[in-house]
């Protein structure tokens, strides 16, 4: 199993594999180790890649992180209604099977580019930059890449983003950044999602889940907000429109 990110898939599936066998012996143990260490650094480098590209079109980059179903797309959707008047955007999206996401998104009059992992577990460095090729640049002002839902893996593979969001529903409790520290550590903003449901759940506490975040975060921003009701998006908007410090359409 890989210590990165636990699953089994593309290039990965081989050298998992590998791992079983090689783990037998003290001695092999380290090539192990090294061709782990080898598969991030290819992914770190192709994310630089892309983050060059993407600085070369003035293009600031959104990594959305969370489980399945904490409102990433319904966030996006909401998103693209406040700002697309003000923002060239374009949208990533990462599932494991379907075109729904990107669907929706496109029901939006916004460009979406599905990427179905198949069985992987997150997006990585490579699959953006397939993205990418299939996407107008110089029409995009910003870019939100939508991760496979899962507070694991997603947090280990630079994408060449420049800012990561992670987002933590109410209906998922309120302990979830203790239990899954790294990818609340690597977040630049956490999102508590569907506010709207508070009144309804006894046992989320907005202000514990923000103790448990600022635990392991250093200072990163907490925003609570509904994609359904509205509420908080305008603070979103506001911390979006601070981080596009590029080209603009109202400048
Ligand atoms: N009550 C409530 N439900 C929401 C909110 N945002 C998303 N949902 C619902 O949560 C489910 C999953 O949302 P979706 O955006 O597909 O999640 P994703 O898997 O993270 O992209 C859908 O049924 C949405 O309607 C919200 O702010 N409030
Ligand atoms: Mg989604």
């Amino acid at each position: 199993m890989c210590s990165d990110c636990g699953c089994h898939h593309n290039k990965n599936h081989t050298v998992h594999n590998g791992e079983r066998a090689l783990l037998k012996t003290a001695a092999t143990t380290s090539t192990v180790i090294n061709v782990h260490r080898s598969l991030l650094f290819e992914n770190n480098q192709q994310a630089e890649r892309n983050r060059k590209q993407l600085r070369q079109h003035n293009i600031t980059a959104i990594n959305l992180m969370s489980s399945p179903g904490s409102g990433k797309t319904a966030l996006l959707e909401r998103t693209i209604d406040a700002f697309a008047s003000r923002y060239r955007i374009a949208v990533i999206e990462g599932d494991l099977e379907t075109e729904n996401d990107a669907k929706r998104i496109r029901a939006k009059g916004v460009t979406a580019i599905q990427i179905t992992t198949g069985s992987a577990c997150h997006l990585d460095a490579e699959m953006v930059n397939s993205a990418l090729q299939q996407l107008d640049l110089e029409q995009i002002d910003l870019l939100f890449i939508e991760n496979v839902g899962n507070l694991v893996c997603p947090a280990s593979f630079d994408l060449g983003q420049h800012r990561n969001v992670t987002l933590l529903s109410t209906t998922e409790g309120d302990d979830k950044p203790a239990k899954y520290p790294v990818i609340f550590r690597v977040a630049d903003l956490m999102l508590i999602t569907k506010c709207d449901l508070l009144p309804l759940l006894d046992d989320f506490d907005p202000q514990q889940a923000t103790d448990y975040f600022k635990a392991v975060s250093s200072c990163a921003p907490v925003i609570q907000l509904s994609s359904k009701s509205g509420m908080g998006i305008d603070g979103w908007l506001e911390w979006l429109a601070s981080h596009q410090t590029n080209k603009t359409t109202d400048a």
